[in-house]
């Protein structure tokens, strides 16, 4: 178990909407994180409706340079990581990525993606999107997830899932904020959404794909009809946030260059995460706390934060297993 350390304490009176803040002795929340709202009513209810919102426009230009510089940092062994050591000198920036698919938690390494992990304006609609769908929700959200996608020319998507069938809430509030690194198309392998497949908050069953050609590893939901699927095409910079219980997958890359992405998870920060359970936990009360709180508050700030481990994890596919065989490494 990593370092648990204490929060500051606060949050007394209303919250910012209006409702009073029930306090509880000795369990204090965290002192609040002010976000500003981006969004409009309509787009909150298209969330809602729809399981997912495109907010185009949302980064700008130099924002996501300091993203790619980012994955190339991460890459050549820049940040103090156990698993991603220094490259050589020589080798090229372009080189450096093209062996990645997906690497798991980099904002435990990098401060930069930590920023964009608590960036304002993407926690700002998180605050008014996350648990639009319950009551009283105050706007609180809790980080748990980073994936940086880089997807070389050639490399697998992933088949038909939903996130919640990884990370479980309480509440339906699992909620992607995916940041468009570069233009993503059909040909390059963009996200495909099947939209208002989150509403009844049904969890398919998952069996193992036949078709590694196409998507990585990782088991394929079924049991659903996808005719309804659409592709979300969108231009760098664009955010599209999606439900947990959306039914969505992504292809192969058919293009020539980097289908780059930098996807956070987040929920309500008022439900547990019982998620990754540890010997002996029980699912009932689990509450995961290697968290980042991004906006309102921080109720279980009492508990303290896990310390992240100084190491990622890298996602395989048929095309990194591929390159490692022909080279022998
Ligand atoms: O962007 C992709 O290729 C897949 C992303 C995804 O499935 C997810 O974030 O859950």
């Amino acid at each position: 178990m990593g370092q648990r350390s204490p929060h500051p304490l606060g949050g007394t009176g209303k919250n910012r909407r209006g409702n009073p803040i029930i306090k509880t002795m000795n369990f204090e929340a965290s002192t609040p994180i002010e976000v500003p709202k981006i969004v409009s009513e309509e787009q909150v209810q298209f969330f809602v409706d729809n399981g997912y919102l495109v907010v185009p426009d949302l980064l700008a230009m130099d924002e996501i340079t300091e993203l790619r510089q980012d994955t190339v940092t991460l890459a050549k062994g820049g940040h103090p990581c156990d698993n991603l050591k220094a490259l050589p000198d020589d080798v090229s920036d372009a080189e450096a990525i093209s062996r990645i698919l997906c690497i798991h938690q980099p904002h435990f390494v990098s401060p930069i993606i930590e920023k964009y992990v608590k960036h304002p304006k993407i926690c700002g609609i998180l605050s008014q999107i996350a648990g639009a769908h319950l009551p009283y929700w105050d706007g609180s959200v809790k980080c748990m997830q980073s994936m940086l996608f880089v997807k070389p020319p050639n490399f697998q998507g992933q088949a038909w899932h939903q996130d919640e069938i990884y990370i479980p809430t309480r509440d339906r509030s699992l909620i992607g904020a995916w940041i468009a690194m570069d233009d993503a198309t059909v040909e390059n392998g963009c996200l495909w959404i099947l939209p208002g497949s989150h509403r009844r908050g049904y969890l398919y069953p998952q069996k193992a794909h036949e078709n590694p050609d196409e998507f990585d590893f990782a088991e394929e939901s079924y049991g659903f009809d996808d005719s309804g699927e659409v592709p979300v095409e969108v231009k760098t910079g664009t955010l599209v946030f999606f439900n947990g219980y959306l039914l969505h997958r992504s292809r192969k890359n058919r293009g020539r260059t980097f289908r780059r992405v930098l996807v956070n998870h987040y929920c309500n920060a008022w439900s547990l995460l019982p998620w990754s359970l540890r010997e002996g936990e029980r699912p009932a009360s689990a509450d995961r706390r290697c968290i980042v709180p991004v906006s309102g508050v921080d109720p279980y700030a009492w508990k303290g934060y896990d310390a992240p481990p100084k190491n990622v994890s890298l996602r395989t596919c048929k095309a990194v297993q591929e390159m490692e065989a022909s080279d022998g490494s």
